[in-house]
């Protein structure tokens, strides 16, 4: 497949104001009648080239003229006309198969509704049409089907009209009046209930909210429906953006390939992120259907109003908007808190953005498909909604939010709005508008150095020298950054190396018994600075330091970088217990877990005897103690860093010794501390009496209570059987009951699990969402093996075809269970799964196709068995772009 390049961006030489599409629905087959309005603006001759895939053409119409075969080219990917008018009307009628779509692109069923997906390029499976989103029209769509099976017939915009037809059918029009490109383009056809609610905008417009969702699941869609009204309210509050549109609908679909979709006005979203009721989800669903509906209602200004260019900007609106939805969720957690608990609520969505960064992005970034959140190059795009565009696009926001401060950052965005409302701009833009805030605030300084986050791949470091000196009472703080080279970087010349970036560094000092020592620094006393890095190395000096201190670094981790500094055990242990800064106080204890396990790692792959220092258990002894922490808090400072995470920093990997040591050290620390972790289980479960709430007190002390729980049958108590039995059938929310569940599946008694694992699927069986829980607890069971796999494969509940379905099992088996999928047999079983996927849904099956492509820093053995079933796939006749592109790419 061609490789596509950021730098050969052409505009489209045609611009495309009006845009009418009349439906013909069905799911055999649904006709499309598309009529295009052009007006020329490049050179005088340009052809005119539609994008097109998997369509049938029925007749082209060129002003007015049917046009025969020979007028137009017509191939695989795209149909071109020869016009020679400026002005020009084009008419094309085509023909696809919903029911036939397995890609879940284009049109589809799902269900017995239709839906469409069209980011990044599905609008062509759709129609011919010019499918970039530098190209923004008007749209106006009919929509015709049969009214018993679509009784609901919905599109962008407002609805102009409805009318029963002949035969049983009737339509619907409706007009966007926002100019969009076509990726946000939706139509919905199909029965469902409705929960709605009528807003008043901060400007005093009427407006209604409306969650759709498959008939009988009305019940589980009002947490959908608050969270969007919060989401309106939020953005007007801390953005001073507005609904610009009279209706804006949510509609849940059961097939979708990823969490959501921001069409305008007309939101399509995978149902595991619209449905939540107390008995069918859990905390975690609560919070994350809060987030996407966030996250897709915030694209209406950043990535709709204003949106991208090219798709080499897609972090653009995704890293913005990522960050958007981060701090909308923090205040939502904050909201009615103390100031101390509102802190500590914040830290906590910190520490699990950082940590799912980590897990993700750090990984993607030092592996075969590293690329800048601004890739430079693709193939397929579809395989750049990526960890490192949205996650670490949104880091690079959040750098700029402190560079510029919260009031800064707030100009920068209204200046962004002022200049681009309307238009499909590029990454650059966005900066500039930052730009022009941050220089009025700091003469003499710009934004220039800082851009380069945007073209650089790889997970820079910062090293960190301190230098006391006791007789003039100051301190030297130097910060050095590198980065090596990542992916394809590695292939070219060895090069010099990369330029040096912006890295916004906040530091805070401690002294020998944890209490702050206040900094001056750009004339302010501050307990924490934040230095501003924008060469290889710098120093900074502060005075009036009355004795050696200790650093408290990257506080509340100002930037996506590692830091290396050689801390002592008893400097972190220190930091674990006093460090005012939430997050670096959360940090050290999890340098202190990497340092006792990377220690269990090297024993056990010498065949050593396993040692936990007695200091490491009274170190998470402390935390467990201290009730000043909250529950929420404390759950987070005491899960030991996931097993990504640690295989990330160790060389070669070597994935049994990771898995191993971890479960020897949580073993250890459920024996060691049994009676604080049955303490911590009694007094959360008490504290959670109330009715359902999934509010960060009640959410914390179930993480805390489950967390405690999971402890106990790691380290084999006698009674962990039975609480775990106790809370899993006495359970009165689905947090709970998971957490039971988890800790029956996980503990030594095989029986009492696999009755409850019955028990839970003659509850639930009725219940896909529910379902997809039963399948991940035992795809991530230590005890899993991929013949187990198979068997659930083989269940009448199994199928490949619904994403969520295979995301539960499949994936969740290769990517999230070190034991199972680390032997020669998972890693043919994945490489089957590839294949079968392939052929069905190259988007999906492209993102399984990653779960090994760092294989080459794998111990030999595992190195050898990945890369010849990377080969095998390699040899699969009919391998889709989007997989082909992982392949060749992690097999360079
Ligand atoms: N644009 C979507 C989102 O991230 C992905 N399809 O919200
Ligand atoms: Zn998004």
């Amino acid at each position: 497949a061609p490789t596509i390049s950021r730098h050969d961006y052409q505009p489209y030489p045609y611009r495309l104001p009006q845009v009418e599409l009349v439906f013909d629905l069905d799911d055999v087959q649904s006709r499309v009648t598309s009529k295009l309005s052009f007006e020329r603006v490049g050179a005088e001759g340009s052809p005119l080239v539609l994008n097109g895939e998997d369509l049938a053409l029925e007749s082209v119409v060129l002003n007015g003229r049917k046009l025969d075969a020979g007028d137009y080219q017509l191939n695989e990917e795209t149909l071109t006309v020869f016009p020679t008018e400026a002005a020009i009307t084009l008419e094309v009628v085509s023909l696809c198969k919903p029911a036939q779509n397995s890609t879940l692109m284009g049109l589809y069923v799902s269900g017995n509704n239709l839906f469409t997906q069209c980011e990044a390029e599905g609008f062509r499976r759709i129609t011919w049409f010019p499918d970039r989103p530098d190209v923004m029209s008007r749209y106006r769509v009919t929509l015709r089907g049969d009214k018993a099976r679509y009784p609901l017939l919905l599109s962008n915009g407002n609805l102009l009209e409805s009318q029963d037809l002949p035969d049983g059918r009737h339509q619907a029009i409706w007009e966007d009046p926002h100019p969009k490109p076509s990726y946000l383009f939706a139509l919905v056809a199909g029965d469902f209930s409705c929960r709605e609610q009528a807003i008043q905008t901060a400007s005093g417009r009427d407006a209604l909210l409306q969650v759709y969702s498959d008939r009988g699941s009305e019940d589980k869609t009002e947490w959908a429906l608050d969270s969007l009204a919060r989401a309106v309210k939020w953005d007007e509050t801390r953005f001073g953006l507005e609904l610009d549109l009279d209706r804006f609908m949510v509609v849940a679909a059961r097939d979708f390939n990823m969490g959501a979709m921001e069409n305008k006005g007309l939101n399509v979203f995978n149902s595991s992120y619209v449905l939540a009721d107390p008995d069918t989800a859990t905390d975690a669903s609560y919070h994350a259907i809060e987030g996407v509906i966030g996250h897709e209602y915030f694209h209406n200004w950043t990535g709709n109003r204003v949106t991208c260019r090219d798709w080499f900007q897609l972090s653009l609106k995704e890293g913005l908007t990522v960050f958007r939805d981060q701090e909308f969720s923090a205040d939502m957690m904050a909201h009615g808190l103390t100031q101390g608990e509102a802190a500590s609520a914040r830290a906590v969505k910190r520490i699990d953005d950082v940590t799912a960064l980590r897990t993700a992005q750090f990984p993607e970034d030092a592996g075969p498909m590293a690329h800048p959140i601004r890739p430079e190059s693709y193939q397929e795009i579809g395989n750049f909604y990526t960890a490192t565009v949205y996650e670490k696009g949104a880091e690079v926001i959040r750098m700029q939010h402190t560079l510029l401060g919260e009031s800064g950052f707030r100009a920068g965005m209204d200046e962004y709005f002022r200049r681009h409302d309307g238009s499909a701009v590029t990454c650059d833009d966005f900066v500039n508008a930052m730009e022009s805030v941050y220089i009025k605030q700091n003469p003499g300084k710009d934004l220039k150095v800082f851009r380069q986050w945007y073209s650089q791949a790889g997970t820079p470091r910062v090293k960190v020298e301190l230098d006391y000196n006791a007789a003039a009472k100051s301190c030297r703080i130097t910060l050095s950054q590198h980065c090596e080279p990542v992916g394809i970087e590695k292939l070219r010349e060895p090069q010099s190396e990369k330029p040096p970036l912006l890295i916004p560094f906040a530091l805070g000092l401690l002294d020998e018994h944890g209490n702050g020592i206040s900094l001056k620094h750009e004339g302010k006393q501050l307990d924490t600075v934040v230095l501003e890095l924008d060469t290889r190395r710098q120093t900074w000096e502060f005075g009036n330091i009355p004795s050696q201190p200790i650093p408290s670094l990257l506080r509340n981790f100002s930037a996506p970088v590692i830091v290396d500094y050689a801390y002592s055990t008893a400097q972190l242990a220190l930091l674990a217990q006093h460090d005012s800064d939430p997050f670096a106080r959360w940090e050290a204890g999890q340098e202190l877990a990497t340092r006792q396990l990377l220690k269990l790692v090297a024993a056990i792959q010498a065949k050593a005897p396993l040692d936990v220092d007695p200091e490491f258990i009274e170190s998470w002894r402390a935390v467990l103690q201290d009730q000043q922490l909250t529950p929420a808090y404390r759950s987070r400072a005491l899960t030991l860093p996931g097993e990504k995470i640690l295989l990330e920093k160790t060389l070669p990997m070597d994935p049994a010794a990771v898995a191993g040591a971890r479960r020897h050290l949580r073993e250890t620390l459920g024996r060691e501390l049994a009676p604080l972790w049955l303490e911590a289980l009694h007094s959360a479960d008490s504290g959670t009496s109330a009715p359902y709430s999934p509010n960060g007190l009640q959410a914390g002390l179930r993480s805390l209570k489950n967390l405690a729980l999971a402890y106990l049958a790691a380290g084999n108590h006698p009674q962990a059987t039975d609480l775990a039995s106790r809370q899993y059938y006495e359970a009165r929310n689905m947090t709970d009951r998971m957490g039971g569940l988890a800790a029956l599946v996980n503990q030594q008694d095989a029986s009492a699990g696999a009755q409850a694992l019955q028990h839970f699927y003659e509850q639930w069986q009725h219940n896909p969402l529910v379902i997809d829980r039963w399948f991940t607890v035992q795809a991530t069971a230590p005890s899993t093996r991929v013949s187990t796999v198979r068997t659930l494969m083989q269940h009448p509940a199994f199928t490949l075809r619904n994403p969520n379905r295979a995301r539960s099992l499949i994936f969740q088996f290769c990517m999230n269970n070190l034991q199972g999928a680390h032997t020669s047999e998972g890693y043919e079983f994945w490489a089957d799964q590839v294949i079968a996927l392939n052929d069905m849904n190259p988007e999906i099956a492209a993102r399984l196709a990653r779960a090994f492509d760092n294989w080459s820093r794998y111990i030999p053995a595992n190195r050898e068995a990945i890369r010849q079933s990377y080969e095998r796939i390699q040899q699969h006749p009919t391998l889709s772009r989007n997989v082909a592109e992982i392949v060749t790419k992690a097999l360079k």
